[in-house]
Order: structure tokens, then sequence, then C-alpha cells
């Protein structure tokens, strides 16, 4: 039975079983994405003292050349997932291409692939806001002992097994879900421990927060202006309050925490949505539908769209539910 206070690496064994596919593979799979967590997260914590201890492009102590953020845990991630033998492929939004991991003694034999969105937010960081990692882990869907393909990796969001996020704000949290609810984990830095401390973790039904970057509210597709409209006006329970972060991680979380929707739309910048369906919106919609929230893309469930590209971008909109159906009838009206 799980309990607030205890610690991650005791909640990964008592769960277990109760992953989709339980076997202890992918709890070993959360461990090694738990202790990259600890790693980025002491890094990202001391970013403000990079231009007191030296600027990037200099050679630190350990005699490696200082490296954006970003890059750092991604490669960070990439370490410790690869090390530890137990992913057959991974994807990053760092990178272009996929990565077919393997090694001699394996011979592919291991299950999963991961696909990482190692630092989002990360322009954030120079003023010291809230950034996160995203994390979604899929079944290979090609044989085993055999390399991966994108086969493996362009596959729909309901075929994920698990997801998650690490937000680096106040306190470092670390939050998945396991099938039975979304729990938050927040990390003791003193003792470099994950407690349980937000179990099963809900959106409100309703909410009263939105969070979109209203800068873009000109471009914005009739539908979404309509409803920004309908947030803003003075009826029944409205107005709405508007926070928006602009870090997904930390919208999403503060949005689940007290009822809110975000939204990232299409605008002239990004004509198809700036947020990237397999690093970002399908982790986080598999989150959200396990907290009771819906994500969309303004027409359709975010987890039914079949990916055609590894980059591939979508609009978001993703929150409590009866404010993201909301929107899909605003956007339903507008389009007719
Ligand atoms: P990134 O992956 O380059 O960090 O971009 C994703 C981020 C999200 O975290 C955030 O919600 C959004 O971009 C903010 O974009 P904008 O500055 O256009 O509002
Ligand atoms: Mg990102």
């Amino acid at each position: 039975m799980s309990q607030k206070n205890q610690t991650l690496g005791e909640f990964i064994i008592e769960n277990q079983t109760s992953f989709k596919y339980s076997s202890g593979e992918l709890s070993r799979l959360i461990n090694s994405i738990r202790l990259a967590a600890k790693v980025v997260n002491y890094e990202v914590n001391k970013a403000g003292l990079v231009d007191i201890l030296g600027t990037a492009g200099q050679i630190n102590t350990q005699g490696e050349s200082q490296q954006k953020l970003d890059v750092y845990a991604h490669e960070k991630f990439i370490t410790m997932l690869t090390n530890r033998n137990i992913v057959c492929g991974i994807a990053s939004e760092e990178e272009e291409d996929f990565m077919v991991i393997n090694s001699a003694d394996q011979k592919h034999q291991n299950k999963y692939v991961v696909l990482i969105d190692p630092l989002d937010g990360s322009s954030n960081i120079d003023v010291n806001v809230s950034v996160g990692t995203i994390f979604s882990i899929y079944r290979r869907v090609t044989p085993v002992g055999a390399a991966v393909t994108i086969d493996d990796f362009l596959q729909k969001g309901t075929r994920q097994v698990a997801a998650g996020y690490i937000i680096y704000g106040t306190s470092t949290m670390l939050v998945y879900p396991t099938g039975h609810g979304v729990n938050g984990f927040t990390l003791n830095p003193a003792i470099g421990t994950f407690y349980l401390s937000h179990p099963n973790m809900k959106f409100p039904k309703k909410g009263s927060i939105y969070s979109v970057n209203e800068g873009n509210y000109i471009h914005f597709p009739q539908g979404i202006k309509d409803y920004i409209k309908h947030c803003q006006k003075e009826e029944d329970e409205r107005p709405y309050t508007s926070r928006y972060i602009g870090s997904l991680v930390s919208d999403f979380h503060r949005n689940m925490i007290k009822g809110g929707i975000y939204l990232y739309p299409q605008s002239s910048t990004y004509p198809k949505g700036k947020l990237r369906l397999l690093y970002e919106c399908n982790p986080m919609a598999f989150i959200a539908e396990q907290a009771n929230g819906k994500a969309s893309d303004g027409f359709h469930r975010i987890l039914d769209i079949k990916p055609h590209s590894l980059h591939q971008r979508i609009p978001f909109i993703c929150g409590s539910a009866s404010m993201v159906a909301d929107v899909e009838n605003f956007m339903k009206v507008a389009a007719n």
C-alpha cells in the first residue's frame, strides 16, 4: 500500500506489477531516470553560478568544456539509460535521428524504447525559472533480437507504457503515473532521496486558470480567440485567471494541482504548432488522462494521432477535462 513519505525506490518495487506489462526491466528503467534526474537537478540548481565560476566554452575543473544545460541533460539521460543496458533505442529532442542501443552481449534483447525531452523550457534557465524533463516509454513493435527501426518510435500515444516528467522548481519533483493514478515525488536535496509527497494527483474537472502566450493572439485560429474571449468575460464564475510561465512542465504542473488549461495553438511562427508530438505532447497527454484531464489538438484526442515523423509538431491543448472540451466546442463552431 503506497503511503506518503515512502521513498521512490520503495514505491517502484512495490508498484512493479501495476505497469501494463509487469517486468523488472521497466522498473529498472524508471530507476535510471530517477538517478539521471538527480544529477541534472544538481547542475540546474547551480546554473546561476556559471558566470561566477566560468563561462560557457571554458574548461571546468574536471577538464570538461562547459556545455549548454540542455545538451548536458541530454548526455546525462542518454548515458544513464545506455550504461545500464535497459533500452533498445532512444530518441531525444536534442538529436535529429533516433539511437540504436546495443552492447556486444545484449544482441538487441531489450524491449523498451525511450523518447525524451531532456530539458524543456531551457530558455527560462537564464532567468531562474523552472524547467523540466519529459519522458515517454514504449514497447518496441519490431522483433526482439534485431536493431530498432523508426516504427518503434512512431507509435500512437495510446501505446505508451509509461511517461512522466521531472520539474526543477522551488523543489524538484518526479511525477509519473503507474496505472493507479499519478504520483508526485519530491526530492530531499540534503540526502538525494525522492519521497512520495503528492499521491494520486488529479486535475480538478473545472479550473479557472488559462495558460497561453497571448502575444501570439492575433495569429491564433478563430476558435482559440473565441475561447480566450470567453475566459475574459465577466459572467458566471468568470473571468478566469491568466498564468503563463512559458515552461510546459511548470504550467502543466500548476494547472493539474489548481485546475486549468494550457494552450499552444498554431500561429504564424509555428503554423503546425510549436510543441513536439513525441517528446512533449504524448507524454503530457498520457499523464493528463491518467489524472482525469484531457489533451487535444483542438479537434482530436492527442493520444490517437498516428505520428509520421520524429520531430513532428502539433497544436496542444491540455488540462482540466471540461475546459479542454469547451475549447473543442469553440473550435468546432468556428470551423463551421
Ligand atoms: P523548447 O522545447 O524549445 O524548450 O520549447 C518548448 C517550450 C515549452 O516548455 C513552453 O510552454 C513553450 O515552449 C513556450 O513557447 P513560447 O516562448 O513561444 O511561448
Ligand atoms: Mg521541449
